[in-house]
């Protein structure tokens, strides 16, 4: 059943609550992340757990668990829940304060909320038949403002980015940083297939480093792909034999139309295929036991 851990309490969904004077509801400041669990393994645990920590260092703010401590909640709250592939949200913010912005003022420190639910963010057909996507107008947020690495509770920049998607009557968007290169859709990172090598954004266009980018990335390598950490365009991009995306709630999905350009014959490339069955194949037999 899906459950909700607030500060060492269980609660059922619907009865658990926070004060609407939290920082994390007022001004979103904390981190989140989410992870899967497939057939009762938590999928990554660790790398989420360190991008969870560098987050919360880059904004000051004290995880009120140690990691070792962290993991073993985390695996507490899915065993508990019984549910073999859940999602796990994963909140830490800032705490109750007033209503200025100090987070000095939120005296009872960091509130660490753990949801274990389901999440389907698209439909099977997305995966079989392939995703057409639109550009948004609106910019990634540059590094030196909110740095896109930190998974921050403010989602504002990709959340008006995802109403331009669905006002245009599309599910996912590609947003280009200040310079017009590619950065990453509004909740995955992106790849191309391109002149036989694969291709993602570097960190440093001001993405989020996705925990499914690095995987990915280590797939392709083992598979003896040639596979580059490189800035693109949306030229690259139209032009690409192959495109997907790839994030924690999405897995990999095929990218099959860009802006009205088809991507390479329209359907799932072949190298896109290969990488989902491997990944498929590692998120079954690796991951955290409960
Ligand atoms: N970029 C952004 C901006 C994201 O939010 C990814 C890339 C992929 O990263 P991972 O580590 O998952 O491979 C994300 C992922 C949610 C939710 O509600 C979270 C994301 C996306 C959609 C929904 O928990 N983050």
């Amino acid at each position: 059943m899906a459950l909700v851990y607030i500060n060492g309490e269980f609660f059922p969904p619907e009865e658990a609550k926070i004060s609407v004077f939290d920082h994390g509801f007022l001004y979103g400041d904390g981190v989140f992340e989410g992870i899967r669990v497939y057939n009762g393994r938590v999928f990554k645990l660790d790398e989420h757990l360190q991008r969870l920590y560098r987050g919360a260092k880059a904004i000051m703010l004290k995880v009120p668990q140690t990691p070792e401590q962290l993991k073993q909640t985390v695996l507490g709250c899915v065993s508990r829940s019984g549910l073999r592939d859940p999602y796990i949200r994963l909140v830490i913010s800032r705490g109750k304060g007033d209503l200025g912005l100090d987070p000095n003022k939120c005296s009872d420190g960091a509130g660490l909320i753990i949801i274990v639910d389901k999440i389907a963010l698209y439909p099977r057909s997305i995966y079989e038949e392939g995703l057409r996507m639109i550009t948004v107008m609106t910019r990634r947020n540059l590094h030196t403002a909110t740095n896109p690495a930190i998974k921050s509770l403010n989602y504002l920049n990709n959340i008006i980015a995802r109403l331009e998607v669905s006002q245009a009557g599309y599910m996912e968007g590609l947003m280009l940083n200040q310079e017009g290169y590619a950065a990453e859709a509004t909740g995955d990172n992106i790849f191309i297939y391109r002149d036989g090598r694969l291709i993602t954004p570097p960190v440093n266009v001001g993405i989020l480093q996705g925990i499914t980018r690095d995987v990915v990335i280590d797939l392709a390598r083992q598979m003896g792909l040639e596979t580059r950490e490189e800035r693109f365009t949306l030229y690259d991009i139209y032009t690409a034999d192959e495109c997907f995306l790839t994030g924690t709630a999405a897995e990999i999905v095929p990218v099959v139309e860009l802006d009205g350009r088809q991507i390479g014959d329209g359907r799932p490339g072949e190298k896109t295929r290969q990488l989902t069955a491997r990944f498929h194949e590692i998120t079954q037999s690796e991951g955290m036991a409960l």
